[in-house]
């Protein structure tokens, strides 16, 4: 509220302040009718950050801290989109209603017309003595009695067929049966891995995909050995991480786990044994310290507060308003690119697992605090194979083997010095990001 204030003082226009994790803020500009203006606001805001101060609760005054959202020229677009779909409804609509409208006079018309029907036959007959009055009212209280379910019906049919292609989606879900399953004769390993990762010769193609997107892949991941996996956006690195604990299966060859075939296990045993960070990082509207120790309600604060110094989240958790009590919202709303991966590796870590996959988890921190969860991965107090997925030479160098996926295929093993020697696509790499001949 204050710090509204404070902006909306300086003139700027419809920004609304929204609170971001501690003491900062993302703020969107809306309502310029031109770059220029937009700018010139933006200077403002600059101004105001590194000028002004805001007081909190607690009477501290603290400088302002805000991120900039804005976006230009997208409007048309967005009300382009938004536009199609009303047309889209309105045309639906109003075809119902045509159909309705053509048919609706008749069917009225009809109805009406029965009880003179009724009345003109009824009476002639009744004129005619081929009928008492009294059988003439037994009959016309039949017909009226008739009538009303009739004409319920017809809508009950047509309430009948909404719900039959509402609940076929429905059941659809509802009836749906995973298709990766445990085998009836899945092997019962209730132990802790020793944490061995083998691909032999997999290739592995996504149903829905026209084309393999892994070709022959073998390497091994030997217990407690870290392996660095690069290549290029959209080579494969995801696909492949997502054999491991058996989401997905290899169109050809094996992935084995301490030398059985994952396809063998039970699926649970499996993926106990796995800490999985995702690159797309999900967290659930829960406290961070529920979010950390997901699922596993035996886990003590302590041993929450020690994941999250591994992940080095620990810093920025206690400075939020209620520390690990703070709510994080629906995925993650709230918390930075950077912040949420740390949760989540702090997540993956507190499963202790025997293998330990991380996508592409350090992406979005500093190189410092990058340095600082590298130092503490090696330091884990439990035995543990590392798969990492990483784009930094810094994160890599050290790792045991590296592989370098290019189009679904390894190109590229070995260890650091021996593919800088081989100058090849990791030799390119290490050039490009250190700036230095190597
Ligand atoms: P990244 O994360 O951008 O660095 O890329 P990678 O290396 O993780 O790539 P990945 O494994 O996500 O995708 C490899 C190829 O597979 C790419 O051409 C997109 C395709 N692909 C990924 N997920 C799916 C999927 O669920 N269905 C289909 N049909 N194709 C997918
Ligand atoms: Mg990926």
């Amino acid at each position: 509220k204050k710090i509204a204030d404070i902006i909306n003082n300086f003139g700027i226009k419809s920004s609304i302040a929204s609170r971001q994790g501690g003491d900062e803020f993302v703020l969107f500009l809306y309502g310029y009718d031109s770059e220029e203006e937009l700018m010139k606001a933006i200077e403002t805001l600059q101004y105001i950050q590194s000028n002004s101060k805001a007081t909190l609760e607690k009477g501290l005054t603290v400088p302002l801290r805000f991120s900039l959202g804005y976006a230009i020229a997208k409007e048309d677009y967005e009300i382009e989109k938004f536009d199609k779909c009303s047309v889209e409804f309105s045309q639906t609509n109003k075809k119902t209603a045509l159909t309705w409208i053509s048919y609706f006079p008749y069917i009225e018309t009809f109805a009406n017309l029965m009880p003179i029907v009724l009345l003109v036959v009824g009476g002639l007959f009744i004129m005619n003595g081929q009928l008492t009055m009294g059988e003439y009212v037994a009959f016309s209280s039949l017909i009226w009695a008739v009538q009303n379910p009739m004409r319920m019906l017809g809508n009950i049919m047509n309430e009948f067929q909404r719900f039959s292609a509402a609940s076929e989606k429905v059941m659809e879900i509802y009836y749906s049966e995973p298709k990766i399953v445990d085998k009836p004769e899945a092997l019962d390993l209730p132990r802790r891995f020793r944490g061995k990762v083998e691909f032999k010769n997999v290739s592995f193609q996504y149903e829905d995909g026209n084309m393999p997107v892994l070709h022959n892949i073998s390497f091994v991941a030997n217990p407690g050995e870290t392996i660095a996996i690069m290549g290029e956006t959209g080579c494969g690195k995801t696909s492949l991480i997502q054999l491991i604990p058996r989401f997905y299966e290899p169109t050809e060859g094996e992935v084995l786990v301490d030398d059985i075939n994952v396809n063998d296990m039970k699926l649970t045993q499996l993926r106990k044994n796995i800490g999985l960070a995702t690159q797309d990082v999900l967290l659930y509207s829960d406290t961070i310290d529920g979010n950390i120790a997901y699922g596993d309600s035996s886990l003590t604060k302590e041993e929450v507060e020690k994941f999250a110094k591994y992940s080095a989240a620990a810093k920025f958790i206690t400075k939020m308003p209620e520390g690990y009590d703070t709510i994080v919202g629906e995925r993650g709303v709230g918390l930075s690119g950077g912040q949420k991966q740390r949760i989540s590796l702090a997540r993956a870590l507190a499963v202790k697992p025997a293998i330990l996959i991380l996508d592409d988890t350090t992406s979005a921190v500093d190189m410092e605090t990058e340095k600082q969860i590298q130092h503490s991965l090696n330091e884990l107090d439990f035995p543990c194979t590392k798969i990492i997925i990483a784009q930094r030479i810094s994160t890599t160098k050290f790792a045991d083997k590296i592989l370098i996926i290019q189009d679904g295929r390894i190109s590229e093993s070995g260890t650091h010095e021996e593919l800088v020697a081989k100058k090849g696509y990791y030799h390119s790499l290490v050039q490009l990001q250190t700036g230095e001949e190597v």
